[in-house]
């Protein structure tokens, strides 16, 4: 099956596509802007395989993204590419909205094009999304797909209206979607600027480790390879026009997760100075509009046959063992772009 991915040179998109042809013999073409966040170095394993092409370009540019689409004639599009991190977006919104609502739309006008043109048979159009359309939840209840759409952040809702977009070209021009509704991912190839290799990084700089207001904020963490598994489910099982929740029922608080990577590092990689990582520990001005909690009833993507294989503790250990092993990577981005410095409060 030729699927046609956009965003693959991100965090979630690279793992995908690994994946992919690791276990499938499906033919991958990946199409993505390099971003400050695409890294084509994390497919450099992926150059010589016969099954698997990339082509630079930005989802915007319709024309182009015309031409590949019908030159590739894909029986799938698996649409990863965004602006994917909040402070960011309260820093530069109109990125945002360039790439994650008008970018998706003539992503679907390109798909619609095709589909009906060419094949109307066999095709998908899968929206990679975020639990955070739904917005903050208090201490108790589960985010399901019934779930009203409330986001906070320009981020969020920059992605609440891409997946509003997504549901009206099925609604009113039958173009088969399905829409994925991911809780926190980690793993490896997360660029830096997300809370778990931000706080491997600062470790290993011995900087301070940032945590907003009180730290205890939940989110709800998936490793990024059962995530990658749940969308292959979506991608041949998904009912079509359905949305599905994905999540890994593993709820914590900010500051349980620093600690606990904290602990790990004082095992794996003990501090010169004999002191605990833990001792870096900052509490530092809130994020602005900080969403308390998030947590996904995972019940539709279990029913459909998907279920996570990792346990918290043995994604984070994988993990950090692959940021340990691959140091060379957070490296290279710090001389390229990006220095752990505190994003989200430049306009507030
Ligand atoms: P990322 O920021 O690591 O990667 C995004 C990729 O998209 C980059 O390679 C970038 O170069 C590319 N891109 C950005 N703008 C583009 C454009 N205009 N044209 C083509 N390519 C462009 O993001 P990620 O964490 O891998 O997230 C991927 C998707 O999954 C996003 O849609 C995000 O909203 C969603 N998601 C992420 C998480 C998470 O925890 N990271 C959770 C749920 C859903
Ligand atoms: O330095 C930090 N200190 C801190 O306390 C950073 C970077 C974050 N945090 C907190 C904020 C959040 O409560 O940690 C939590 C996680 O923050 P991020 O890693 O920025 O993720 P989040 O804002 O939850 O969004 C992520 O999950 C959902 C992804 O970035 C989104 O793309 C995805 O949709």
């Amino acid at each position: 099956m030729r699927i046609l991915v956009t965003g693959g040179c991100g965090f979630i998109g690279s793992n995908f596509i690994l994946n992919q042809l690791k276990s499938s013999s499906n033919s991958i073409l990946n199409i993505d802007k390099l971003t400050y966040a695409g890294n084509i170095n994390n497919l450099k394993n992926a150059e010589d395989n016969k099954n698997y092409q990339f082509i630079k370009a930005d989802i915007c540019d319709s024309k182009k993204i015309n031409d590949i689409v019908f030159d590739y004639r894909p029986k799938r599009i698996v649409h990863f590419a965004a602006e994917s991190h909040v402070d960011r977006s309260i820093d530069a919104p109109m990125e945002f909205i360039m790439t994650n609502i008008v970018g998706t739309v003539k992503l679907l006008e390109v798909s619609y094009n095709y589909w009906s043109l060419n094949t109307k048979t066999n095709f998908k159009f899968i929206h990679i999304s975020t639990d955070e359309v739904y917005g903050s939840l208090g201490s108790h209840g589960l985010f399901d797909e019934e779930t009203r759409y409330n986001p906070q952040s320009p981020y969020s809702s920059s992605k609440a209206s891409s997946d509003h977009f997504v549901r009206a070209w099925n609604s009113t021009y039958n173009l088969p979607i399905n829409i994925t509704n991911c809780s926190n991912n980690y793993g490896p190839y997360q660029f830096p600027e997300k809370l778990i290799p931000l706080i491997v990084i600062n470790c290993l700089d011995e900087k301070t480790l940032p945590i907003y207001g009180n730290g205890k904020n939940i989110r709800d963490w998936i490793f990024v390879d059962d995530h990658c598994e749940a969308i292959n489910m979506v991608m041949e099982n998904g009912i079509v026009g359905a949305t599905y929740n994905i999540g890994s029922n593993n709820e914590l608080t900010n500051i349980e997760i620093v600690y606990e990577i904290c602990n790990i590092l004082d095992i794996k990689k003990p501090r010169n100075n004999g002191e605990k990582y833990s001792s870096l520990i900052r509490y530092v001005e809130d994020r602005p509009g900080h969403d308390f909690r998030y947590a996904i009833n995972p019940k539709k993507i279990n029913n459909l046959g998907w279920k996570p294989r990792y346990s918290f503790k043995s994604g984070l250990i994988k993990t950090i063992d692959w940021y340990l092993e691959n140091e060379n990577w957070l490296r290279e981005i710090q001389d390229k772009n990006y220095n752990q410095e505190r994003l989200g409060l430049k306009n507030v």
